[in-house]
């Protein structure tokens, strides 16, 4: 068996939190663990369809996405939830609404020049150009997790190895 629990991913654009989170969910799946992922491509076409990027819409972006992430810890998940996620108090208001050890924030760090270096949908490029304003680490504020309770420093590791730190961190934790 296993404990419901949020697997709350932050970082910036280009971080590799998606793809740290789907490979967190086929090793849980794996494991028998039920477990689903909410990203920008399942949440923000749909459900927050109607908001884009400014510091405001980003609040109640991530304020739905914490309801619906608490829904699915309801449901006895484990929910892993992969946006930039950049204000602290956006993250700890989730992290109010669910119970001591429901929560786990996932620091996926990869510094900035790196996010750019990749700039895998040519995004950075358009935001150094003032083609898209707003945007996270140029010119939106992101705010790094001081405390996460899983920091996990992206450099030098494969996608792999990120995911199983992260599984491993949740064998600590006894959720599974
Ligand atoms: C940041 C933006 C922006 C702006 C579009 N700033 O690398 P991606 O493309 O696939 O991930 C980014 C995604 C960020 O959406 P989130 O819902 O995670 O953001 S937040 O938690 O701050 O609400 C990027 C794309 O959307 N994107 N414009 N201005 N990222």
């Amino acid at each position: 068996g296993h404990k419901p629990c949020v697997l709350w991913f932050t970082g910036l654009s280009g971080s590799g939190k998606s793809t740290i989170a789907n490979a967190v969910d086929y090793l849980l799946y794996q494991q028998g663990v039920h477990s689903y992922v909410l990203d920008g491509d399942n949440v923000r076409h749909g459900l927050n369809g109607d908001l884009g990027f400014s510091d405001c819409d980003r609040v109640e972006n991530i304020r739905r996405i914490g309801e619906v992430a608490k829904l699915f810890v309801d449901a006895g998940l484990v929910v892993s939830t992969a946006f930039i996620s950049p204000f602290k108090d956006d993250r700890s208001l989730v992290r109010n609404q669910l119970e001591p050890g429901q929560f786990f924030e996932v620091y996926i760090d990869t510094p900035l020049d790196v996010c750019e270096q990749r700039d895998p949908k040519g995004l950075y490029k358009k935001a150094r150009n003032g083609e898209i304003k707003n945007f996270t680490g140029i010119s939106s504020a992101y705010e790094a997790p001081e405390n996460a309770d899983i920091h996990l420093q992206t450099a030098g590791k494969s996608v792999e190895q990120c995911a199983e730190y992260i599984v491993q961190a949740l064998v600590d934790a006894g959720i599974v």
